[in-house]
């Protein structure tokens, strides 16, 4: 073991290096790890990073931390605007993954001479960093899109429309935060244009724009998540496509098809057709009764489908379905602004 009082110089500056980037390091962790646990509930992150943590703290050797009074250290306390610019989690996250990731690869560099064992481990935990680094960012994503589906109770779906975008930015002032793309007809061309355009739109309103039907659309078009039918991609190919950052919404009206969705991992359900809906024309009504069955121990959002509009939503909501999704009450509309507002009200009151 080497002591610091018969130790040279330059030995003692790598020494203070390795020490300061040791505790760079495990901070950026602990910043990490804090989000990891109390922004994100994520048990299994949490462990990872407290394992990080853990390793690089019994590699933190005390001749380490005597170096750090022997050389005077001039440019302590120096900040950066960058810093203090750093507000949102994503930032704090990308930052701090940064940080460990620098701090590693100074470890790396200079435990080489004198601690091989240390040098490999930072190198190790380093790469490791890079992933949780993405992984932390989207699963950051895919909570604020959660947020916005457990906040927002109105889930508007489109039609082909003429003036398609006039509309949408008519329902976005009126205060709609969920908005689904569905493109029926038409080339993939104008599909995906028309995707962008409305994606735009939701950006500037902080709404979450979810594409039906195509996960190549959903991907090309950067929308917040998919919603997928029972004929469409299964849940688990649509995951491994599109990651973990971007939410999947499935539509559903049976018990098997809601408990597999569930075990596969999906962010909300659409259950319907509660009515009789021109929309879809060949698909039998399930009525209230059996959506209150469906959804009595469900802890995901669901919106209910099919037929409801300004007439009916209260009654709806009186018999506890709270949050509803359409398509021509508001595509049809004379004022789709109006008629957003007023079903907005309707579905806040409280019974
Ligand atoms: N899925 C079940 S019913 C439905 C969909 C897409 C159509 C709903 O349309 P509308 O016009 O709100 O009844
Ligand atoms: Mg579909």
């Amino acid at each position: 073991m080497l002591n610091s009082k018969n130790t040279n110089t330059e030995d003692l500056r790598i020494y203070q290096i390795i020490d300061a980037n040791l505790d760079r390091a495990r901070e950026g962790l602990r910043v990490l790890e804090d989000w990891a646990r109390f922004g994100l509930g994520k048990e299994k992150y949490v462990e990872k990073i407290k394992n990080f943590r853990q390793i690089l703290g019994k590699n933190h050797l005390e001749i380490y931390k005597q170096s750090r009074n022997h050389i005077e250290d001039k440019c302590k306390g120096l900040t950066h605007q960058e810093q203090i610019n750093r507000k949102k989690p994503e930032q704090i996250i990308s930052s701090n993954s940064g940080r460990v990731q620098e701090a590693l690869r100074v470890i790396e560099e200079f435990s080489r001479r004198y601690n091989y064992e240390l040098s490999k481990i930072a190198s190790e935990i380093r790469y490791e960093i890079y992933t949780l680094e993405v992984d932390l960012l989207s699963l950051n994503k895919c909570k604020k899109s959660e947020e916005i589906l457990k906040e927002n109770d109105l889930y508007v779906i489109t039609d082909h429309k003429e003036n398609l975008l006039k509309i949408i930015e008519e329902i976005l002032i009126a205060g709609v935060r969920i908005i689904q793309h569905r493109f029926k007809t038409g080339t993939d061309k104008d599909h995906l244009q028309e995707a962008i355009q409305i994606k735009n739109l939701c950006e500037r309103y902080n709404s979450l724009f979810i594409i039906n039907d195509r996960v190549d659309i959903a991907l090309a078009s950067n929308a917040d998540g998919i919603h997928l039918g029972q004929d469409d991609l299964d849940l688990k190919t649509a995951r491994k496509l599109l990651g973990y950052s971007k939410i999947i919404g499935i539509s559903a009206n049976n018990e098997n098809d809601i408990s597999n969705a569930i075990k596969h991992g999906c962010n909300y359900i659409g259950i319907g057709p509660v009515f009789e809906t021109a929309t879809k024309k060949n698909k039998k009504p399930i009525g209230i009764e059996k959506i209150k069955n469906l959804t009595k121990d469900l802890n995901i959002p669901w919106f209910a489908i099919g037929g409801i509009n300004s007439s009916n939503v209260s009654y709806l909501k009186k018999n506890g379905l709270k949050k509803v999704a359409l398509v021509s009450q508001l595509m049809n509309s004379e004022d789709p602004k109006e008629d957003a507002i007023m079903i907005l009200n309707e579905l806040s009151h409280e019974n």
